[in-house]
């Protein structure tokens, strides 16, 4: 009989075997394997320890998320590695979720409930607190029904049921009245948000925003530019509220800039729409710096991800300069030339510019803010193409 089932995405310290699927119909253009090493970053980041990954390979999405056989498998793979959890490297509907609990016999978490673990430990300001509370709560709510199975297998009666109604509906009530709690103390933070930008800006400096995968050095970035103390560490989702500070341009003109959230490859849409306050700089933005890792193997997936992340949130056509930072781990100063391979990967053709940098280093700080002065203005007037190869 499957142990209780919990859909808990505090924190967890267990065995977890990682399951990942390649649906050829859906021609994803992120590595399965590329995928699973980033899911086990994120197990490892919620305290799990992944211990083995199984894959598999299919013409189209199964309803149970892997074929029949390949559950067999799995759950006597769960029985032989003695883990506590199973991890799937995508988000299950709540009857995927049941079923595959049900039949391997262990805990079953999705990709999101892994992300949102991760963010839940990182954050720490009131408004991040909120946010990933409605997160939770909105992920929670369809989950409900199951989480409540071990009782009605056990036939429901006392301690089950409410006058009039069962367990689940009065959950359910309660669920749905925090849940408009929260969003009601979302909407107040967002609007003392709201008149702390028009304070700050009088209503028309520019803004500029920095975007980016999580752990590109968003923050490294923001702190050598505005010279602030923002937390820049090795880990994924380092940064979950914006900070905003005035930034001077080489003619003396002002502008603000935002140092934002990191995006993942499948970030969970309920937890976008969440930290839709948080945000709000990128969407406002006259202008994003897209900041790219290109030490990483990933970094033309990745900038991938956050290009197609930004156009699902409406901002795909806000202008972008591409910034490829962290130069000092593929260069040995910042006259040497990028290598171009890394650049053909990436579509250059979205980016109204290129700047090389390196946070850490102090590479290209005035390249990048000579763009950025161009660019708020004289939008557009540049072409990537012209600046590729010319470097810091
Ligand atoms: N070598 C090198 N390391 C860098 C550079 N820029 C950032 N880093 C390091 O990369 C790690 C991640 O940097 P962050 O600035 O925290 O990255 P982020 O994009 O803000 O990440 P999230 O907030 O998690 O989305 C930190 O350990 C930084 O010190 C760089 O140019 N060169
Ligand atoms: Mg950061």
């Amino acid at each position: 009989m499957a142990k209780k089932r919990t859909h808990s995405t505090g924190p967890f310290r267990e065995r977890a075997i990682l399951v990942g699927v390649n649906v050829r119909s859906q021609g994803d253009y992120w590595a399965l394997e590329d995928s699973l090493a980033e899911l086990s970053e994120l197990a490892r980041a919620a305290g799990a320890n992944p211990v083995e990954r199984v894959t598999q390979s299919m013409h189209k999405p199964s309803p149970t998320y892997v074929g029949k056989g390949k559950i067999e498998e799995l759950a006597h793979t769960v029985k032989h590695t003695e883990v506590d959890t199973v991890i799937f490297d995508d988000e299950l509907s709540p009857n995927q979720q049941k079923t595959l609990e049900d039949k391997l016999g262990v805990k079953v978490i999705d990709r999101t409930a892994l992300i949102l673990d991760v963010f839940a430990q990182r954050a720490w300001s009131r408004e991040g607190r909120l946010q990933i509370e409605l997160a939770q709560t909105e992920y929670l709510l369809p989950r409900l029904a199951g989480q409540w199975s071990h009782l009605e297998r056990l036939g429901g009666g006392v301690g089950t049921r409410g006058p009039g109604e069962t367990q689940i509906e009065t959950d359910r009530r309660l669920v749905r009245r925090k849940l408009s709690r929260v969003k009601k103390e979302i909407a107040q933070v967002q609007s003392q948000r709201d008149q702390q930008r028009m304070q700050r800006t009088g209503g028309n400096a520019k803004i500029v925003s920095l975007v980016g995968y999580t752990n590109a050095g968003k923050s490294a970035l923001f702190n050598k530019i505005t010279s602030s103390g923002v937390i820049e560490r090795n880990q994924l989702f380092s940064t979950l509220d914006t900070t905003t500070r005035k930034m001077w341009l080489p003619s003396g003109v002002s502008a603000t800039i935002s140092d934002t959230v990191g995006f993942v490859h499948k970030l969970p849409p309920i937890l976008v729409a969440a930290f839709r306050a948080t945000l709000e700089e990128a969407l406002e933005a006259d202008l994003l710096l897209q900041v790219v890792d290109v030490s990483s193997p990933y970094a033309a997936e990745q900038a991938q991800v956050v290009s197609d992340q930004l156009a699902d949130m409406g901002i795909g056509d806000t202008p972008k300069i591409l910034v490829l930072n962290k130069l000092d781990l593929v260069a040995s100063s910042s006259d040497e030339p990028l290598a171009l391979s890394m650049l053909e990967q990436i579509d250059v053709s979205q980016f109204t510019r290129v700047v090389t940098t390196s946070a850490t280093k102090g590479w290209g700080m005035s390249d990048l803010r000579e763009a950025i002065e161009a660019e708020i203005a004289e939008p557009g007037v540049d072409t990537s193409a012209d600046m590729i190869g010319q470097n810091v």
